[in-house]
């Protein structure tokens, strides 16, 4: 097995395990019927490629050490979406009240938008990985962001790898119009929220109906 293999295993076990107890978190409000501040769970173990650009940006050697664990806090990632942007104090809170993991620190990019007009909740965590050699602590961020938040996310970045980072300005000025509806939007379904929560509970109920028949 390669170094960076070994190096990664307790990042990819760390990732699985959460990505696991999160979907969890979301089958128990499922049990109890009531509505989950979760709507899906993702997780990644960050590719080389991306923890090769961070050590670039960073200027620090390319090479499994501990000062690379300690400076790359998202090798471990997971994302916890949500509907509503009330939802993610929710799963804050969830997160907050876990004895299996501690939190680090906290940043808030929903009250604090970046300059490109991201938007997210980020938890960085440290959790302990059981292996055959002993326990291992392993740093993981936890994205927390709406439906909405993750959209306008996953076409920047995408739209990021194409530009290299480097914008015309004229996608830079629309990003940032999209990220303002993307905004509006949470803001409007926040508005009918128990309206829409009262058709899905509606809309369970017939499906289960449904099923028995
Ligand atoms: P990838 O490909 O998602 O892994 P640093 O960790 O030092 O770079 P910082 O500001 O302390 O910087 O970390 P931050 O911003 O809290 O977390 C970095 C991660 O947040 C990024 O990881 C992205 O996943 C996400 N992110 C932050 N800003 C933006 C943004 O403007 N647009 C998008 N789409 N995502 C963002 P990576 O490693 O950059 O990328």
């Amino acid at each position: 097995m390669g170094q960076w293999d070994r190096f990664l295993a307790p990042y990819k076990q760390a990732v699985d395990e959460l990505k696991i107890k999160f979907k969890g978190m979301r089958g128990q409000f499922e049990t109890e019927n009531t509505n989950s501040p979760i709507e899906f769970v993702t997780g990644r173990v960050k590719p080389l490629a991306s923890i090769y650009d961070k050590t670039l940006e960073k200027g620090i050697a390319f090479e499994p050490s501990e000062k690379l664990a300690h400076e790359l806090q998202d090798i471990a990632g997971l994302r916890m979406m949500c509907q509503f942007v009330s939802d993610i104090e929710t799963v804050v809170g969830l997160l907050r009240q876990r004895n299996d993991l501690r939190i680090v620190e906290e940043k808030d990019y929903i009250s604090q938008e970046k300059q490109s007009g991201y938007r997210s909740y980020h938890v960085i965590v440290e959790y302990p990985v059981q292996t055959i050699n002993g326990e291992q602590l392993i740093l993981a961020e936890i994205q927390i962001r709406t439906l909405a938040m993750n959209f306008w996310a996953s076409i920047e970045h995408s739209l990021n790898y194409k530009y290299k980072g480097i914008f015309p300005e004229e996608i830079k000025l629309r990003l940032q119009r999209a990220a303002e509806a993307a905004f509006q939007l949470d803001e409007e379904m926040s508005k009918i929220r128990d309206e829409i929560q009262e058709a899905q509970a509606y809309f369970s109920e017939y499906k289960e109906s449904q099923n028995t028949h």
